[in-house]
C-alpha cells in the first residue's frame, strides 16, 4: 500500500514531498483536503496534525509525520535507496541542510505564508511591508549563493532543502518574482532541469491561477 499524502498540489509544502517522492522513485497516494469545505479542522485532521496545516504523511503502518521537511526525512530514510539527499554520516553537510530547510520554514516559507494565508482563508490583501519581507527573505538566499559558489542550496548536489526552498521560491514569483535575484534565478533554471521538477509544476499552475483571482477580489 503506497503511504498517503495528505494534501493539495496547489500547496508549496505539499509540492516540495511531491518532488521529493518522485526523486526516491515513491508512490504516494494523495487524499485532498478541502480548506473551503474546513475538512484540515475536522477532528480526525486534528488528530493527526493540531496545527492544522498540510501536507501530513501516513505511512502504511499508520505512522504520522506532519511538516513538509519533517516528512522528506522521514521519506529519505525510510525509502530511500541511499542517504545522499539527506545524508546521516556527514553531519556538516547535515547542518548545513538543516539551516536551509529551518531557514525555508522559519523565514522564507513562514513569510510567503504571511502574505497567502490571510489571503486564501479571509481574502485580506497583503500590506507592502510583507512583499518587502519577502524580498529581504530572497535576498538572504541570494546571498547564500554569492558567498558559498554552490549549484544547490547545500552544495553541489541536490538535497531535502532544495525540495523545500525551490516549492517556496517558485510559488510566490508572481508576488515577489525571484528572478530580480541572479543567483537565486539561475539556480532555479539548473533545478528546474531535474526530472524530479515535474511534480512541482501541476499545482504550481493551480495556485499561480488562484492567487490571480485572489488578488482581483482582495
Ligand atoms: N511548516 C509546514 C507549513 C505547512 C503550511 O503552512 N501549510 C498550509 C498550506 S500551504 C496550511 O495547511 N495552512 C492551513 C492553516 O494554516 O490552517 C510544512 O512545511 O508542512
Amino acid at each position: 500500500m503506497a503511504p498517503k499524502l495528505y494534501g493539495s498540489k496547489a500547496s508549496p509544502p505539499v509540492r516540495s514531498v511531491l518532488m521529493c517522492a518522485k526523486a526516491l522513485g515513491l508512490e504516494l497516494e494523495l487524499v485532498p483536503i478541502n480548506f473551503q469545505a474546513g475538512e484540515h479542522l475536522s477532528n480526525e485532521f486534528l488528530k493527526k496534525n493540531p496545527q492544522h496545516t498540510i501536507p501530513v504523511l501516513e505511512d502504511d503502518d499508520g505512522f504520522v509525520v506532519p511538516d513538509s521537511h519533517a516528512i522528506n526525512g522521514y521519506l529519505v530514510a525510510k525509502y530511500g535507496k541511499d542517504d545522499s539527499l539527506y545524508p546521516k554520516e556527514d553531519y556538516k553537510l547535515k547542518a548545513t541542510i538543516d539551516h536551509r530547510l529551518h531557514f525555508d520554514s522559519s523565514i522564507l516559507f513562514s513569510r510567503a505564508s504571511a502574505i497567502s494565508r490571510p489571503l486564501i482563508l479571509k481574502g485580506i490583501k497583503p500590506t507592502q511591508e510583507k512583499f518587502d519581507d519577502l524580498k529581504e527573505a530572497l535576498g538572504f538566499l541570494e546571498r547564500i549563493f554569492t558567498e558559498n559558489k554552490t549549484d544547490f542550496v547545500a552544495g553541489n548536489k541536490p538535497t531535502i532543502a532544495d525540495f523545500s526552498i525551490v516549492s517556496s521560491v517558485t510559488s510566490y514569483s508572481g508576488l515577489v518574482p525571484y528572478t530580480d535575484f541572479p543567483n537565486v534565478k539561475a539556480y532555479i533554471e539548473r533545478f528546474q532541469k531535474l526530472p524530479c521538477y515535474e511534480a512541482n509544476k501541476e499545482g504550481l499552475t493551480e495556485l499561480e491561477n488562484y492567487f490571480t483571482i485572489l488578488l482581483k477580489k482582495a
